[in-house]
Parts: structure tokens; sequence; C-alpha cells
């Protein structure tokens, strides 16, 4: 095995192994020892779940709230409203399921101590939004974890997980998960009879708009790296709606999020010259995409089109009325300290610029895509739905387990169920942790075998890139460049590059087509050889190097889908050039992808789209 053949490899051994301890993980953790009281529950996580993932910062609202104690809204109401953002397209049985049990987290994250502002008139929670609550969560990370870090039998902090097992008897079956430490370097394999992946969504894998020091000023978390579908792909467990990629407004350089000040704050936007524009694109919008233009409130994704296409018309920058709203003085403090509880970079980049919004009305951008499956959103892993409301064609085993055998997830992993959000995610944590505890009593004490040759082989795997960076160190020049080797940091560029110019990136305001998408997948098949050849000279490299390799399979499988769904669905997010319009008759459909890692081949269908929900 190499100069690494003297590394030292850890066993851990459990019933229920949990993969990534952000919202949904945490919750997946806490509920696994409800229902399980006497099982073995590990969950592992390569930060430290204290202050991992996408809420590592803290958050200002949760945007998934019913209210259904006060009657402010019911679950089928929350189906209605992902379903009209997403352009028609969700798991209206997978966003029920969450609806339904996500007032009780919510109640829970407040016994545990996060601090819920409450309306003064009414005592009740005070709504951002017809959906969002306001919380003063600068330590909403904290407090979840602790509920994880009781109910775990173990937490493995600062262990990246790089692959999953698979049983060596039975072929579609997961058998646990392998990785390495961070910190000491040591090989873990995790032995498990059910696996549930919460390893959150993706950033950087289109070119983001801050590049060299900013680089990692990014909306989603920078350290959100693909593992979710990058871990699951490779399996061969089937993907759905991949290109539904993300594009978020956003206030410019900082990446501060919009919603408190559209929903709360009632700020509002205008061109450079001081004139609303959105219904100035509003007949060429339902030209487009017919009456879904028409929804309240208007689809995400149509709402950046119209900022998108009056900034092409030459009349940005567009700005954010705040000159108005910031004379109240309770609105400005809450202006800024949702970005202080947040996003502190907004904050600090308005300091910077000389911006006081009281003063002066900042400027608005949309931000680069990401991929994820709990915001606006909702690619991800195909996961099968409740049995008590999911349609046939949605069942095929546990809830939310995939289209593999033991494995499942939640959050941003699961696709289908747009708007969860920090709250939806730990709820849907919940659900796929009782429905593995139940998969697991059943399997009555069977265990699933993962053999040495498997095991032995991800080992020299996973640290050929030390071993690659050893051999060829001597031939670097100028610090960085070698004949032999790229560095995690030049093949993310580099993929960066690739999605950001053929599949609908920043650089060529989200347009793409068929030609453009074939040429990106043979670029992204050149730079996939290459992974072989990554040099890590220290494990944080390592660790680089295997989100880069989540984020490249995951890339390819977007570019896939891309190109498989023949129509523009959500113009604002990305324009298929040769089809510019959407395409009820033919694309009202789900797409799927399945990947066989022997071949490198894609397995593309479609799935339909249920209406369960009037
Ligand atoms: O307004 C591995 N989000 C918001 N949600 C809200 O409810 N309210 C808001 O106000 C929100 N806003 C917001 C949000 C996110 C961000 C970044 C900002 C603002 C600036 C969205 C939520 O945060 C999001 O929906 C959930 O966090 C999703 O939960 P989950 O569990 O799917 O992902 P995670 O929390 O990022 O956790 C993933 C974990 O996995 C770990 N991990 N561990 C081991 N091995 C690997 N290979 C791993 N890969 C990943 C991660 O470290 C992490 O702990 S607003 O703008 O929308
Ligand atoms: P954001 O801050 O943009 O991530 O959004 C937070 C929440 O507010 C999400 O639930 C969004 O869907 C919602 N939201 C943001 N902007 C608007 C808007 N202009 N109209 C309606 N909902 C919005």
């Amino acid at each position: 095995m190499g100069l690494f053949s003297t590394r030292k490899t850890k066993f851990v051994d459990s019933d229920i192994l949990v993969i990534g301890g952000g919202m949904a993980g945490c919750g997946a953790t806490y509920e696994s020892r409800y229902w399980g009281r006497d099982l073995k529950v590990v969950c592992v996580e390569k930060a430290n779940i204290d202050r991992s993932g996408a809420v590592a910062q803290g958050l200002y609202a949760i945007n998934c709230y019913m209210g259904m104690q006060w009657d402010e809204n019911q679950p089928e109401d929350h189906v209605r409203y992902a379903r009209n953002d997403l352009m028609g397209l969700v798991r209206e049985d997978l966003g029920y399921d969450i609806a339904r049990h996500v007032d009780s987290t919510v109640h829970m994250f407040e016994e545990w101590g996060l601090p819920i502002m409450k309306d003064p008139e009414t005592g009740r929670y005070q709504r951002e939004g017809k959906w969002q609550i306001m919380i003063h969560g600068e330590s909403y990370k904290p407090i979840v974890a602790e509920a994880a870090r009781k109910a775990a039998t173990e937490i493995y902090n600062r262990i990246m997980v790089t692959h999953l097992l698979m049983d060596d008897t039975k072929p579609n079956r997961v058998a646990g998960a392998v990785g390495f430490s961070v910190r000491d370097g040591d090989f873990y394999v995790f032995r498990a009879k059910a696996v549930i992946v919460c390893a959150g969504g993706a950033s950087h894998i289109f070119k983001p708009r801050a590049v060299g020091e900013g680089m990692g000023r990014t909306w989603y978390a920078p350290w959100s790296s693909a593992s979710a579908y990058g871990l699951p792909i490779l399996t061969g467990a089937k993907m759905m709606q991949m290109e539904n990629r993300i594009v978020l407004t956003r206030f410019k350089d900082g990446y501060g999020p919009v919603g408190a000040y559209f929903l709360h704050l009632k700020t509002y936007t205008e061109n450079a010259y001081g004139e609303p524009y959105e219904p100035t694109w509003y007949e060429s919008i339902k030209e487009m995409v017919g009456d879904y233009v028409d929804r309240q409130p208007v689809p995400t994704c149509l709402r950046n089109h119209a900022l998108l296409e009056e900034v092409k018309a030459g009349r940005g920058p567009i700005r954010m009325v705040t000159k108005e709203a910031f004379q109240d003085p309770h609105k400005e403090k809450v202006g800024w300290e949702n970005f202080l509880g947040m996003t502190i970079g907004q904050a600090v980049v308005w300091a910077s610029q000389n911006i006081d919004p009281k003063e002066v009305n900042p400027e608005l951008t949309t931000s680069e895509p990401y991929v994820m499956g709990s915001h606006a959103t909702c690619s991800g892993a195909w996961a099968s739905g409740p049995e008590d409301y999911a349609p046939d064609d949605y069942q095929w085993g546990y809830n939310r387990m995939m289209t593999v055998d033991g494995l499942f997830g939640a959050g941003d992993t699961i696709g289908g169920a747009a708007h969860k959000f920090s709250s939806g995610s730990f709820a849907e944590g919940r659900i796929a942790a009782k429905a593995a505890v139940k998969y697991v009593m059943d399997l009555k004490g069977e265990q699933p075998q993962a053999g040495e040759a498997q095991i032995d082989g991800f080992k020299e795997t996973v640290f050929k890139p030390l071993e690659n960076y050893q051999v060829g160190r001597n031939e670097i020049v100028a610090g960085t460049v070698s004949p032999s080797y790229i560095s995690p940091l030049q093949g993310l560029q580099r993929l960066e590059k690739i999605m950001d110019e053929y599949v609908g990136g920043i650089g060529a305001n989200y347009m793409t087509n068929e030609p453009m998408l074939v040429r990106g997948l043979e670029h992204l098949a050149w730079l996939t050889e290459d992974l072989d050849h990554i040099g890590a000279e220290d494990l944080h490299q390592l660790q680089r190097a295997w989100e880069l390799n989540h984020r490249v399979i995951t890339s390819e499988c977007v570019t896939q889908h891309t190109l498989f769904r023949k129509e523009t669905r959500w113009p604002g997010y990305y324009y298929r050039g040769d089809f510019m319009k959407l395409d009820d008759k033919d694309w009202h459909v789900f797409t799927g992808s399945e990947y066989d890692a022997k071949s490198g081949e894609w397995q593309m269908s479609t799935m339909p789209v249920h209406h369960i929900i009037d």
C-alpha cells in the first residue's frame, strides 16, 4: 500500500450511522435515540457539530413554521406554496410530511433554549413572513448540537467521510462508510446496519462572483462540499432534479439574504433610475412560462429573471430601497441585527463601503448557482415517501430511504421537498431516523458485510493524494506548479470555470444549450481523469481533495440533468437557449439519474409528478 501502509485503521461499529452533524444530522441523531433506546447511534462530522454546516454562523429566522397551534397555516398550504415556487414540480408527499411535523421541532428548539421573538400584542411567535418566524439565532447551531450530543452513543468530529461501504453479499445494500481524521490522519471504517446521509448542499461548483482573496465569500457555506450527493451517486442511488440549481438575489458583495428586508421591513427594489422594473417584464415572462407568473408569491426564479433582464437592458444596478424603512429606529435595528446574527460579512462590507442603509439604498445582485434540497429548490436523492401518504410510484421501502437498501437521507440530501430550510431539515432528519430505526429492528440482528478487500481498496484510494505529493513534490516549480499532479485548489478552479462557462453560471448569464453541455461534459471527463493525480501536501489538503472529488461527480450529475430536461423550467435559475420556454406538455415530470461507477455511464429517466393536494 505504498508509503502510507503504516497508517492506523480504526473500526467503529454501530446500528445507525449519521453522516454529517448539521441541521438534518442533529435531527437524525436525536430521533434515532428516541426510537432506538438500546441502539448504537454514531454521528460522524468533518468539522465539529457545535459550529458546523450552513447554520454555523447562526440564523435570524426560521423559515419553515406552520403555526398550527394558532391556526395560522396548515401543511396543505405549505405544499401549495412550495409547488408554486418550484413552477409546479415538487414531491408533495415529502413536503406534506415535513410540514405536518415541523412545528413540534421548532417547539423543541425553544425548549432547548433558542430565543424566539414574540409579537408583543398577540404573544405568538413574531412573524417575518407567512412562513418565517424571527429568532435571536447566533447560537442556534450549538443549541441544536447539544441535543444531538446527548442523544448519540458517540460523535466523531473532524472525520471527513469519503466513501460509502457496500455489502459484499447483497449488491444494492449499504454497509457503512469510510473516511479519515483531518487531525491525525487515521483511517476510519464505520460499519453500520443503516446509514443516514445528512452532508448538506453544494457551494463552489460554479465560479463564485468573488474570486482570489474573496473566494470564500459565497452565500451558501463554502464548506458545503457536495458530499450529500457525491456519496450516494457513487453507489448508484437514484438522484432527482439535479438541474434545479438555485440562484439567489442577495445584497452585493456580502451575500446578505433579502427575506427579512422584503418580508418584515417591507423594503422594495428599484432600478438605477428609481423606477419599478418587475411590471416591465411581466408580458415577456408570461410568454415564457404562462400562468406561473401570476402565482403569489411570484416564484423566486421569476423574481431573479426580472432583475437579470433589467440589468441586461442597461438599467442596473438594482437597489433595495432601505432609506424609507430605516427611518424607523426599530426597523433600522432589525436590519442590522439580521446580518450580525446570520451573515456578519454583509455588515462588515457595508461598513467598509461607506453604506449606511439609512442614507444609501444598497445594491442587489444574483449569486452564482448552488445545489441544494432545502431552499427554493429541490435537488437531491430520490427517496421513498411516507407509508400513509405517498402514492405507489413514490414508495418502495422505508420513509426517506433512497433506492439503495439501508441508505437514508435528510435535509439538502433529499430531493423534491423544497422550502424545508433549517427547521424542516431537522424535522426530516427525525423522520428519516424513525424509519431507519424500524429498518434496523426489522433486520433482526442480521449484519451487512464489508470485507477486507473493499476496505483495503478504499484505504489505498483515500490516501493516494498524499502519496502523489510525496512522490512528485521535488519537481515543483514556482511553489505550486507540478508536471505530475494538480493541487486541490487548481482542480477546484478548473471545475468552477467549466461549470460557469458551459453549464450556466454567472459568466454566461446563466445561459446554456445542448452543444455547450456536451462540451462541458468532455471537459468534466478530462478533469475526472486528473483527479487520480491530485497532490495533497497535508491532511487539510487531503480533505480539500476529497471535497473536490464529491464536487466533480455532483457537477457531472447536474450537467447530465441539465442536458436531459429540454426546456427552460426556471428562468432566473438557468436558461436552455435551445428551449427557451417552459413546456408543461412534455416536461411536467421529475428528472432522474443513476450512475454506474464501473462503466461511468448515466442512466437518465423521468418520474411522474403526482398532485395530491388540490
Ligand atoms: O434566509 C460532512 N438557511 C436558512 N434556513 C432558515 O431556516 N432560516 C434562514 O434564515 C436561512 N437563511 C440562511 C440559510 C443558510 C445560510 C448559509 C445562510 C442563510 C447564510 C438554510 C439552512 O441553513 C439549511 O436549509 C440547512 O442548514 C440544511 O441542513 P442540512 O443538515 O441539510 O445541511 P447542513 O446544516 O449544512 O449540515 C451538513 C453537515 O454535514 C457535514 N459534512 N461530514 C462528514 N463527512 C463529509 N464528507 C461531510 N460533508 C459535509 C457538514 O460539515 C455539516 O455539518 S436564508 O438566507 O435562507
Ligand atoms: P432569503 O432571505 O432570500 O433566503 O429568503 C428567506 C425567506 O423569505 C424564504 O422563505 C424566501 O422564499 C422568502 N422570500 C424572500 N424574498 C421574498 C419575496 N420578495 N417575496 C416572498 N418571499 C420572499
